[in-house]
């Protein structure tokens, strides 16, 4: 089995994670599907990664389909539950915390694909609007719980950790660690864990 994708991408940083929590090897195929010259679109015909190509040739994208299967391939830590309303629950996290990534990387193409006379303020403004939003909702919804959902790590940590992480990296200006202790408090204890570790994205 092998990831295509990025070390900078938050999307595939959260599929690394579920599978080193997996504990299910995985070959990791660095790909830029910024490059003019990548060929990504053999595997992916979106351009997007992560992207998974299982061994008998099947790929599968994108992230949460991916990180889905994954945690189906070993009994250790269930990342989602089964009971349909908790699932929904977890993935609902995870699309809340794939949408502040989403935004990022919206607003931050604007700055560094578009030629300055194409670019809008207005729509970089939006897309901070949603990350500001959705941090404010993450924080009210874990309050003083230990983990996002139930009392154990679930994908909706994951999703969340990885988002927190590419503010970080991309984004160190927005101060959420002061404005919101909860959520670093979860980042903390998410980067004592090895998943997290081997995979934060490289010095900018
Ligand atoms: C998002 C993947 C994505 O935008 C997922 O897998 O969860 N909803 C998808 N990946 C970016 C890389 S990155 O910025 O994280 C990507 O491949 N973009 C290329 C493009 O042409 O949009």
């Amino acid at each position: 089995m092998k990831l295509i994708g990025s070390l900078t991408s938050p999307y595939v940083r959260k599929v690394r994670i579920v599978f080193l929590e997996k504990k299910v090897d995985l070959d990791l195929e660095l790909e830029n599907v910024w490059a003019a010259d990548t060929k990504i679109a053999l595997n992916n015909p979106l351009g997007k990664v992560p992207c998974l190509v299982l061994d008998d040739g099947e790929v599968i994208y994108d992230s949460r389909v991916i990180a889905e299967y994954a945690d189906t391939l070993s009994p250790v830590g269930k990342l989602i539950p089964t009971g349909s309303r908790e699932r929904a629950t977890v993935k609902t996290w995870e699309t809340l915390a794939d949408g502040v990534a989403d935004a990022g990387i919206l607003a931050r193409l604007e700055a560094t694909l578009r030629p300055p006379e194409q670019q809008s303020p207005a729509w970089v403004e939006r897309q901070m609007g949603k990350m500001n939003t959705s941090l404010a909702q993450m924080s009210r919804v874990l309050g003083e719980n230990a983990w996002c959902h139930g009392n154990q790590m679930t994908l909706a940590d994951i999703a969340v950790g990885c988002a927190l992480g590419y503010l970080l990296f991309r984004f160190p200006n927005i101060a959420w660690q002061a404005q919101y202790p909860n959520l670093d408090a979860l980042y903390q204890k998410l980067m004592q864990r090895p998943s997290f570790t081997e995979t934060a994205p490289p010095a900018a």
